[in-house]
């Protein structure tokens, strides 16, 4: 699939500008804005890193320039190395195809040498496109490889816990309370009362199915008076649908947009104090309409659900969805909160965890019966 950055609604991804980059009206190539920099001093240059999303393949990009020929220009580096300068009158030029070759940032860099200053004296960047591979295979992240008590963000929360996050919003935590499995690590919100997610960014997917899954416990008082989010998916032009806890009903809805409309509600009742997993799945066809399925769980390791809706045909809003939010309820007054584990996206329903289909309770039984028990087991 395609990311554009286009600045038309905020920067969708991590970046870094030294407060001398930012959104700028007066010269876009499309829309209303583009991004360029505040005025730089002679033998000054202002430099803006942007990560590249993950798995991006390629990127292009379109440039535009006003400077001092030769002596003040745009730098466009991936791995240190200039890929592109450009000085003088430029007006609107799309770069080449360049192959990022793993690279997880590239930078933007205007520079200007010891004296004069020409024309606007200012580069511009606008309509990036990155070419990032369809999701083929699961993401997925069992947080086990974190430090109890330590934040979660995206340095930190892949390697052995899995494909790591990509955003982070908030003050997610590493927690071993209730440890999923009897062992390891689960996500909680180290806030009470405010909203943090963990979210995965660039999944187009193949064909116009889109799963996830989530193992929460819903620990201390039952509540919320009000609906809390447990999931969000955004695609390009806004959010397609978020899931709610529901207000005093313990049941989750799948909605329609960022607001909370049911497109369809789960009949299971969420327990108090356990494990549930919960699995999701969104078709959305190339015109934004599908179904929302959902599975209950309330034997996370189950194959068998125990609860099973699917709902009317719906337009979705947004476009196909990119992103992934995760999110982690903490009731404000500290009453209550859910934890989540074993978090995955992916192309095909997702079913258990592999890492916990191991992990068979062992019952104790007696000598007498044990034998027979390891003949049958
Ligand atoms: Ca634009
Ligand atoms: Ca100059
Ligand atoms: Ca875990």
């Amino acid at each position: 699939m395609l990311w554009v950055e286009d600045f038309e609604s905020g920067l969708g991804l991590p970046s870094d500008e030294g407060g001398l980059w930012g959104f700028n009206n007066t010269n876009p190539h499309s829309g209303t804005y583009c991004y360029s920099h505040v005025p730089i001093a002679d033998s000054q240059s202002a430099t803006w890193t942007l990560t590249v999303p993950p798995g991006a393949t390629t990127i292009q990009f379109w440039h535009a320039v006003s400077s001092e020929p030769t002596h003040d220009k745009l730098e466009f580096l991936i791995n240190g190395v200039v890929k592109l300068t450009a000085h003088g009158t430029v007006p609107w030029t799309q770069s080449a195809v360049f192959n990022l070759a793993g690279a997880t940032q590239v930078v933007f860099r205007y520079s200007k040498d010891s004296s004069v200053s020409t024309g606007s004296d200012a580069a511009y960047i606008d309509d990036i496109v990155f070419q990032v591979p369809d999701l083929t295979s699961p993401r997925t992240n069992n947080l086990n490889g974190g430090t109890n008590g330590t934040a979660i963000t995206t340095g930190n929360s892949g390697g052995a816990s899995g494909s790591p996050f990509t955003n982070v919003v908030g003050s997610p935590q590493f927690s071993n309370a209730n440890p999923f499995g009897g062992s390891g690590l689960v996500a909680t919100n180290g806030v009470a009362g405010a909203d943090t997610h963990i979210d995965w960014q660039a999944l187009g997917t193949v064909g116009d199915a889109l799963y996830l899954r989530v193992y929460l416990y819903w620990a201390g008082a039952i509540g919320p008076a009000t609906f809390k989010p447990l999931m969000a998916l955004l695609g390009p032009t806004g959010v397609v649908s978020k899931v709610w806890m529901g207000n005093s009903t313990l049941k989750f809805r799948i909605a329609t947009g960022g607001g909370t409309t049911a497109a369809v509600t789960g009949n299971a009742v969420m327990p108090v104090n356990q494990w549930v997993r919960l699995e999701f799945c969104y078709t959305i066809d190339s015109a934004g309409n599908g179904t929302s399925e959902m599975w209950t769980y309330l034997d996370p390791e189950s194959a068998a659900h125990d609860d099973y809706v699917i709902s009317p045909i719906t337009a979705w809003p947004g476009g196909k969805p990119r992103t992934a939010e995760f999110h982690l309820w903490r009731d404000s007054g500290d009453a209550g909160r859910w934890y989540m584990d074993e978090l995955a996206v992916g192309p095909d329903k997702l079913g258990p965890a592999p890492s916990t289909v191991s992990r068979r309770p062992r019952a104790t039984v007696g000598a007498s019966r044990a034998a027979h028990r390891a003949a049958t087991w």
